[in-house]
């Protein structure tokens, strides 16, 4: 069974009908303004950050015009109304996800936030001298960095995964490093610069007879794949609303309850404490022990109204749509003479990144730009992936639900000048 039906299928999955690419595009303002020289706008960087519907927007808006005030903390009118928002935005991500309770959702800056919390928490407590933390050779810089931290203070060391050629994950690689000495896993649910799905389902189930603790790094899960925490098991799932139509500067970090209650508060100060005297202070019940000051409160109601509005239109359309815009922009990328995918693994959510012989990637995105599109160039924060590939930089080319067949085509046409100009 492929990645992309394990995680989407389920009673509910049925053939899902088209979406209306159309009118999804009229809920995004910034889609229909120009760019540079009046240039229409082709926006194809959604793996970097998805644009915002009105819905949204008009949601945030209303949260400061008629609702701002703190949460948790007064008994006045306005902070109960800001306050029952904040809590029903944790229901909303709860379902969002199927976890079992609220407590089990914490609110962070975004994924490499709830990344370094596991770290800092689950990680110091649990990793000790000799012990093993196990990662991919795909990992974005957010699912290194911290776990290399971790790994110098402690004295214990990182091991990776490789890939083949495609992109892919060596399962019987994989397994092989998976050791009584692994305390944690930790691999992306999707890879950001090559697209590749993971078998998620089947690497923590493995991760697990081996008797390791779960992290997935679901940055790049939850904008393309239906998402169920207790059906996949793991034990942690990191993700961040901007890259799933909301606001920057939140994100979620789950975590089954029990491992989460065992785990030591991170960050001390207001919200996540019962009470403080200079002797002693006793913590909050979760998850608010993991919230610690005054929350980004527009930013998480902003991401809940980003879910309501993906579930009204439904994971499964745009999982059908994006796959279909993978399918016909790799088609018609690979007419282009000289033009390599890097990453082509039989699972992929709708990113492609490409080399082109004799330009480099930067020029690519710099000629593209000056015709409105915009893609993105460089290392995508996986500077060990680009050496495993032997290439410095990739173009990479990122879709979402809004997108078009029409915008794959300008993409083409674009790097058609390019090589004009190149070549
Ligand atoms: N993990 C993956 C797989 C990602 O794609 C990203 C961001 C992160 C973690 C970090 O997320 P953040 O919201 O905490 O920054 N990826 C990208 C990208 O591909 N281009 O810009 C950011």
């Amino acid at each position: 069974m492929s990645a992309a039906t394990e995680t989407q299928a389920g009673p509910s999955s049925r053939v899902a009908d088209s979406l209306d690419v159309e009118r999804i595009r009229r809920d995004f303002p910034i889609l229909h303004r120009t760019v540079r020289e009046n240039r229409k706008l082709v926006y194809l960087d959604n793996a970097a950050t998805t644009q915002k519907p009105q819905q949204v927007i008009d949601r945030i808006v209303r949260y400061y015009t008629e609702e701002n005030s703190n949460v948790h903390r007064g008994v006045h009118y306005l902070s109960e109304v800001a306050t029952a928002a904040y809590e029903n935005a944790r229901t909303t991500v709860k379902r969002f996800i199927g976890a079992r309770d609220e407590k089990e959702i914490v609110f962070t800056r975004g994924t490499t936030e709830g990344i370094n919390l596991v770290a800092q928490t689950w990680g110091r407590k649990n990793v000790g001298a000799g012990d093993e933390v196990l990662i991919t050779a795909i990992e974005h810089h957010s699912n290194i960095v911290p776990w290399q931290m971790l790994c110098d203070e402690k004295g214990a060391r990182l091991r990776v995964a490789p890939v083949n050629d495609s992109g892919e994950v060596l399962i019987d690689e994989f397994q092989t490093l998976l050791t009584s000495r692994t305390k944690l896993v930790a691999f992306g649910h999707a890879s950001n610069a090559l697209g590749t799905i993971n078998p998620i389902r089947k690497m923590i189930a493995l991760a697990h007879a081996a008797g390791a603790v779960v992290l997935v790094d679901g940055a790049q899960g939850v904008p393309h794949l239906h998402v169920d925490v207790r059906e996949l098991d793991c034990d942690f799932y990191a993700f961040s609303s901007h890259k799933i139509y909301g606001p920057t500067g939140t994100g979620v970090l789950y975590g089954k309850e029990a491992i989460l209650d065992a785990m030591p508060p991170w960050q001390g100060g207001g919200d996540m404490i019962l009470s403080v005297s200079f002797e002693k202070t006793t913590y909050n019940a979760l998850p608010y022990k993991f919230e610690a000051g005054t929350p980004n409160i527009a930013g998480v109601i902003g991401m809940a109204a980003a879910i309501d509005y993906m579930a009204s239109i439904g994971i499964e359309r745009i999982a059908a749509h994006e796959q279909d815009l993978l399918q016909y922009a790799t088609k018609r990328l690979l007419e282009i003479d000289g033009l390599r995918i890097i990453g082509t693994a039989a699972e992929k959510a709708c990113v492609i990144s490409f080399v082109l012989e004799g330009v480099h990637p930067h020029d690519i995105g710099t000629i593209l730009d000056d015709q409105g599109i915009a893609i993105r160039t460089g290392h995508h924060c996986a500077q060990p992936l680009m050496m495993r590939f032997n290439v410095p930089a990739t173009g990479r080319a990122s879709f979402a639900m809004y997108n078009t067949r029409d915008e794959a085509d300008a993409l083409v046409a674009g790097l058609e000048k390019v090589i004009e100009v190149f070549r």
